[in-house]
């Protein structure tokens, strides 16, 4: 039944898309912003009421820092959320120029390997099973660093997260292939961070983030990989034109989206073990309505994907029918699938139009009027 395996679907929203954010020209300040964590979290519970599908919540340490986890941890409760997956952020501190875990010097490795355990720390007591690694390291010139050394000292520092994780925790090591090194980074690609894990063990996936490869690259290849090989841990959904641009997940391409989540139900991932989470920044648009746009996004394509005749695609794939095979894929995806989700939420107790019924409730006057004062959340804080 397509509406019960929608009904069970489980989107995460990033605390930071609730903050200001911009590009290296502009932050753009927006009315109501967040000026805590707490507030993100209230925010977050926003999308979760309207579309009943995000009900975990992504942190960025060192941005969403606080003294007492377990008390941010019952905050997200009292709101009826839970914290996700703890992010690390090794790429804002001066030390960092040249590098966080695979820097030349071994006192800045040791710093940014502290810092990844005090995330494991976070995850202990905020209750959270996943922790997300990125890391911007790399070098601008030929010759600036050995590219060699640099693999050894990334292996290094991700054995001893390994080691440091619970028996119920697991880490996703994130690539992307510039930005902001320019020259070499030194988890580029998905094979790179393949191959890292695969040495690890169970507890080390892979997370594809939607915008981190070249133009032209078959993401759903990527997908219908990692997932054969066990090793896909989740995405970081966004939509790209360009870079690394992190638009509103469905918005630049909702096909690719829809050719992703076929290989995610083809492949077996369809499960609470892949980590549907955004990673996403509203620079122009309002933060909440951006979420929910997105929430939806996701689950339309998720729709169409499970839409698709699996028999008659089958058959059509045997008999080397090209064209039948093709369009078993494109009748799916060309299946006006809101009437259905609208008849899901309203089974749901919610409203069938997420995106009218947030505007009708009064939140962003309240958050608009509250907030005033007080430094607002934004990139890098
Ligand atoms: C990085 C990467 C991480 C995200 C940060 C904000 O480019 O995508 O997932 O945590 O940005
Ligand atoms: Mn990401």
């Amino acid at each position: 039944m397509i509406k019960e395996e929608l009904r069970r679907q489980r989107i995460e929203t990033p605390s930071w898309a609730y903050g200001n954010s911009g590009t290296r020209f502009k932050v753009f300040a927006q009315k109501g912003v967040p000026r805590d964590p707490y507030e993100k979290l209230a925010d977050a519970a926003q999308v979760h009421r309207f579309t009943g599908v995000a009900p975990t919540v992504a942190l960025h340490i060192p941005w969403d820092k606080v003294d007492d986890y377990a008390g941010l941890a019952r905050h997200a409760a009292e709101q009826g959320v839970r914290i996700g997956a703890i992010n690390s952020n090794v790429f804002q501190d001066d030390d960092y120029m040249l590098g966080s875990v695979t820097h030349p010097d071994p006192v800045v490795r040791k710093k940014a390997l502290a810092h990844l355990i005090e995330c494991v720390d976070i995850m202990d007591q905020t209750g959270s099973d996943t922790l997300k690694l990125w890391f911007s390291d790399g070098t601008n010139y030929p010759g600036q660093d050995d590219i060699r050394a640099r693999q050894d000292r990334l292996a290094e520092a991700l054995a001893a997260v390994y080691e440091r994780l619970g028996d119920d925790q697991r880490f996703l090591l994130e690539y992307k292939l510039f930005e902001p090194a320019f020259y070499t980074t030194d988890v580029p690609d998905w094979g790179t961070a393949y191959a890292h894990c695969l040495k690890l063990g169970p507890k080390a996936q892979v997370v594809v983030d939607t915008g981190h490869h070249a133009p032209g690259t078959n993401i759903e290849f990527i997908v219908a990989f990692l997932l054969r090989e066990g090793k896909l841990g989740g995405f970081d959904f966004n939509s790209r034109f360009y870079a690394d641009d992190d638009l509103m997940v469905g918005a630049a391409d909702p096909f690719q989206l829809f050719r992703i989540m076929y290989e995610v139900i083809r492949g077996g991932g369809y499960t609470e073990d892949t980590a549907f989470m955004l990673d996403q920044c509203h620079n122009i648009e309002p933060k909440i309505p951006g979420q929910i746009r997105s929430v939806m996004n996701v689950q339309e394509a998720t729709a169409k994907a499970l839409l698709v005749d699996r028999e008659a695609l089958a058959a059509a794939q045997r008999a080397g029918d090209v064209l039948a095979a093709n369009a078993a894929f494109m009748d799916a995806y060309n299946t006006d699938v809101r009437p259905l989700l609208a008849e899901l939420r309203e089974e749901m107790g919610l409203d069938p139009d997420p995106m009218a019924a947030y505007a009708r409730s009064g939140y962003f006057d309240k958050i608009a009027t509250e907030r005033i004062g007080g430094a607002q959340a934004g990139w890098g804080a």
